[in-house]
């Protein structure tokens, strides 16, 4: 009907992606990696014919040297949203197209190469030297090809992207295109009801790598801990398409081995670690986040040499769990963290590392062990940071606001899942996956589907707990049955009783326990804030000022607390940790202001609030050491307080 003149064609002919292996690229003595990062040629086909780059074949030439398109620069990786000053650009709907050229030494020409995004949002069609070579749908998440006979060794290649960000009713996340009346004549809008801009690109790393012919092609780990309290066992699977032996080897941080084991490839082996050190959470242990380095060598076929190497960090540790807790290493967890985005000033949703890096710099100052990939799965160097920092993270696949419960949709809901786990399966730090956030689970037909959901993800990791960010309320809900604990969003005294401070603690006390009762499992807080507007301040406190978010906090404190005496309260997460940019709408300005700190990473009044508490609690359940700068000196008896 609308979709005509739009792209979304090769959307809708791809179903659902399974991608079951693939190992983050890491250079190694038998394999090379090179980054495709950098300014690449980039440019929009006419809003009155969104298909002229296909039936131009923009793939065939140089996208700069096209004299029938105009092209302009632009940073991958980064959303393309904010780079100009375009706001044609920043609400485009549709595809756009990438390119750029890369040599290819001709030492390669024996190798595997290997051509690998890490995201592209939402879909990606991918051309080498003008031939097809990948599609691919699903934003957040990788997908590769082994690039063979279309790459010329010792000359120049072309890579071609089209991009297209185009939501539908069948696509994770849901989106609608409504055609609308403008003062320039009839155009297309994308609409969607999830609450953060629908940022578009080559939004994380572009890796052009080798591997040798026969190669590893995939190593899955699973780790526990023997009944003695001290071994730490492995278990691992190594994916080869040859069945030569494979050599697994495991290194302390000094580099010492402490354990080896040779088996075959595709089969289940097991390496175990006397008096291993395990991996504990940031705060929970004076040494968070200890991994190991698993080495993984793959022999030839006369099992006499070596022909693959690869490496990958290890943490033992077991998450564990029952209707009233959540054990790390069999000691009971309390979850004190935060919602995040990937988002910041001009990249959008591009990988940064500075901005990273300083996410985790604030997460640690502030005294919070976890946070939860709301609402797709974030960068593979971000949960690499955070298995090495010890924050533990609920990882959430790209499922927001989910409703029209269709058979297509099921299966890319599905595909999304297996291609999160096959991600992110090995990471220490991941303690639950997210199946969705806020899907609307009042129907039978959604308590069907969010089954059918968990049962597929259990199959592919039985070893983690399922949750699912659930808005709706108790009585109605039809989600939580298949769920291991309970997660639930709820704004008091904002969304609900806006202003009404005293109408918080009672009702979050309430609503716990009613979804502890309704469903007999542990339950956590998943969202809880208010919006702020850092620098407003009025006394008494008043809706969106950084009083009122104190205030507001204070109040969640409370029931928190009280709930805390029941096990079966398992976590706190406040919404958000940063502000963010969403779609324009009348309630939010310059974006979501719900976060602790501002876009640009400098704290409201409630951040160094928060932090009293999160330390408090790290302090009293792990005897964490509290920061000295926590409070500052007011008068000599604040020092007495402190004691009490
Ligand atoms: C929610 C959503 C989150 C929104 C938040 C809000 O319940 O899960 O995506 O940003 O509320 O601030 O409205």
């Amino acid at each position: 009907m609308l979709m005509g003149p739009l792209i979304y064609v090769f959307v809708l002919a791809h179903a659902a992606v399974q991608i079951d292996c693939i190992l983050y690229p890491r250079e190694s003595e038998t394999r090379e990696v090179r980054t495709l990062d950098g300014l690449w040629n980039f440019a929009v086909p006419p809003t009155a014919n969104k298909s002229l780059g296909f039936y131009q074949q923009w793939y065939s030439h140089d996208l700069n040297r096209n004299e029938q398109v105009s092209s302009i620069l632009m940073p991958v990786p980064s959303s393309y949203n904010d780079i100009t000053q375009d706001a044609e650009l920043r609400d485009h709907l549709g595809v756009v197209w990438y390119d750029r050229t890369f040599f290819v030494p001709k030492s390669w020409a024996s190798q595997r190469v290997w051509l690998r995004f890490s995201s592209v949002s939402y879909a990606a069609q991918v051309w080498i030297n003008g031939e097809l070579l990948l599609v691919h749908e699903m934003g957040h998440l990788p997908f590769e090809s082994e690039l063979g006979e279309y790459l010329l060794y010792g000359q120049e290649n072309r890579v071609t992207v089209a991009c297209d960000n185009t939501l539908l009713p069948t696509t994770v996340p849901q989106g609608n295109v409504q055609e609308v009346n403008t003062d320039n004549g009839k155009k297309y809008i994308q609409t969607y009801t999830f609450d953060f801009f629908n940022y578009a690109g080559i939004h994380r790393s572009v890796h052009l790598y080798t591997t040798p012919q026969q190669f590893i092609e995939d190593v899955s780990v699973v780790t526990v801990i023997d009944q003695d309290g001290e071994t730490g066992v492995v278990y691992y699977n190594v994916s080869s398409r040859v069945n030569n032996a494979v050599r697994l080897t495991l290194y302390d941080r000094d580099g010492q081995a402490v354990a080896s084991e040779v088996g075959t490839p595709n089969n289940e082996g097991t390496l175990k670690v006397p008096n291993a050190k395990l991996w504990w959470p940031y705060l929970m242990d004076p040494e968070p986040g200890y991994l190991y380095t698993m080495e993984v060598e793959l022999f030839n076929d006369d099992n006499d040499q070596i022909v693959d190497v690869y490496r990958l960090k290890v943490g033992i540790r077991e998450v564990t769990w029952s209707n009233t807790s959540l054990y790390m290493n069999g000691k009971p967890v309390y979850l004190h963290g935060f919602g995040k985005h990937e988002d910041s000033d001009i990249r959008g949703k591009g990988l940064d590392f500075p901005v990273i890096i300083k996410d985790f710099n604030l997460i640690k100052w502030v005294g919070g062990n976890t946070f939860r990939t709301s609402h797709y799965p974030y960068a593979e160097e971000i949960m690499d940071l955070a298995d090495e920092t010890g924050i533990m993270v609920i990882d959430e696949c790209p499922s927001v606001d989910t409703d029209l419960f269709s058979s297509t949709l099921l299966e890319k809901h599905k595909s999304s899942l297996t291609q999160l786990i096959a991600r992110d399966k090995n990471h220490p730090s991941v303690i639950a996956w997210s199946i969705a956030n806020e899907p609307r689970t009042q129907t039978k037909a959604a308590g069907e589907y969010f089954g059918k959901v968990a049962n597929h993800t259990r199959k592919l990791d039985p070893r983690r707990p399922i949750t699912l960010a659930v808005a709706r309320g108790v009585s109605e809900d039809q989600s939580g049955q298949h769920m291991d604990f309970i997660s639930f969003n709820r704004y008091n005294a904002w969304y609900s009783n806006p202003g009404h401070l005293d109408m918080v603690t009672l009702n979050v006390i309430k609503e716990a326990t009613q979804w502890h009762e309704k469903y007999n499992k542990p339950v956590l807080m998943s969202e809880y804030g208010g919006d702020t507007l850092a620098g407003l301040h009025l006394y008494p406190a008043y809706i969106w000022t950084e009083e009122y978010q104190v205030a507001l906090f204070s109040k969640h404190f409370e029931a928190f607390d009280h709930l805390r005496d029941k096990e079966w309260f398992i976590g706190e997460y406040v919404w958000n940790f940063a502000d963010f940019k969403t779609a324009q709408t009348y309630t939010r300005v310059g974006g979501n202001n719900k976060g602790i700190f501002t876009r640009q990473r400098q704290p409201k009044a409630a951040a160094y609030h928060l932090r009293r508490r999160y330390f408090a609690i790290a302090n009293e359940l792990y005897n964490a050491t509290l920061p000295n700068d926590l409070y500052l000196y007011t008068a000599s008896v604040q020092k007495y307080h402190e004691e009490l």
